[in-house]
């Protein structure tokens, strides 16, 4: 147990876990980061509903209060958890369950974000500005419906159509794209299958030059799913996109960023680390101080 608010100490205990022999490719990191991002990518400017506030994926059933009869029902269609785009992720939630009990005064949702900074600065990505505060129990007023978050066999107005929900431009989509530099599809997860890049453990803008550079395949897999390849005999296996990361080349408007970040490294960091911060903060409503308004609230951030 750490003192409440110790986030240096969080952070060391994430490190430690990051390393994981036994899974795909022996870190924890890529699913820690997709983590993050789908609590986070749920967010609705509009309605400002959904967001990382409230972990809402812990639960696979939410109750719901019959207002005229006064009797609570569970609701099966409802909940995070369930929403078949979280599958796999569980495994990201396990692998922090260890770091929740040891240092209990934290939330969920700020473990999981802050898991995400954490491991991406590890894998050798940029230092993400990050903040404290959020907490587990929101109004349910604010829970995220499922079907927010992406579908990969989409095209670019899918893309538009989810990411100008939260309030994110094109050339903030193109940058956040960037995290397929990292990890791998499951098919028993998603139902894709394969790495983006050859070395999914470090982060990199990989994924921005071989996307441009190779000539991508479609290939239609065992399970009828559809995706594009690159096979090359020196690899050890082929490398995988979506039709969504491929819109981002055919697209006139994401096309130039994707260009840029391939030929600047460190551009796509700079450009990745502001959006990626702005992901985590979706939803959150910060006073001048950075504290979230109407909570109890953790001082302090995590920086280094
Ligand atoms: Fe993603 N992503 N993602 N993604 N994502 C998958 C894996 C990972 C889409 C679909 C998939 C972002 C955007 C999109 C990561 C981070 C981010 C998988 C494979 C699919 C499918 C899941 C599985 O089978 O295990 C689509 C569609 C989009 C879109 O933009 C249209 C963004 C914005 C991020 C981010 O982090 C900012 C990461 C990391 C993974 C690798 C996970 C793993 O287990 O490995």
């Amino acid at each position: 147990m750490s003192k409440s608010g110790d986030f240096e100490a969080v952070a060391a205990d994430i490190k430690k876990i990051l390393h994981q022999p036994e899974y795909d490719d022996g870190s924890a990191g890529p699913v820690l980061v997709r983590l993050a991002w789908h609590s986070a990518g749920t967010y609705c400017a509009e309605t400002d509903t959904g967001g990382s506030n409230g972990a809402g994926m812990r639960y696979e059933v939410c109750a719901i209060l019959d207002t005229q009869c006064g009797i609570w029902f569970t609701n099966l269609l409802q909940a995070e958890g369930g929403d078949e785009a979280n599958a796999g992720l569980q495994h990201a939630r396990v692998f922090l369950e260890p770091i929740k009990e040891k240092h209990s005064w934290i939330s969920y949702a700020d473990l999981w974000t802050l898991a995400a900074v954490v491991a991406l600065k590890e894998m050798g990505g940029p230092q993400i500005k990050w903040l404290p505060g959020r907490t587990d129990y929101v109004d349910d007023s604010k829970l995220p419906p499922r079907g927010r978050l992406p579908d990969g066999a989409q095209g670019a107005d899918h893309i538009r159509f989810i990411f100008y929900r939260m309030g994110f431009t094109d050339q903030e989509i193109v940058a956040l794209s960037g995290a397929h530099n990292l990890g791998r599809m499951h098919m028993d997860r998603s139902g894709f299958h394969g790495p983006w890049v050859p070395n999914g453990t470090r982060f990199n803008n990989t994924y921005y030059k071989i996307m441009t550079d190779f000539e991508w395949k479609e290939k239609t897999l065992e399970n009828g799913v559809k995706q594009f390849v690159y096979i090359d005999e020196d690899l050890d296996e082929e490398l995988a996109m979506l039709p969504t990361d491929l819109a981002l080349v055919k697209d006139e408007s994401f096309a130039p960023w994707v260009k840029k970040y391939a030929e600047d490294k460190g551009l796509f960091f700079d450009h990745f680390a502001k959006a990626f911060g702005k992901l985590l903060e979706l939803g959150i409503q910060r006073d001048a101080n950075g504290n979230i308004k109407n909570s109890d609230n953790v001082k302090g951030g995590y920086h280094s």
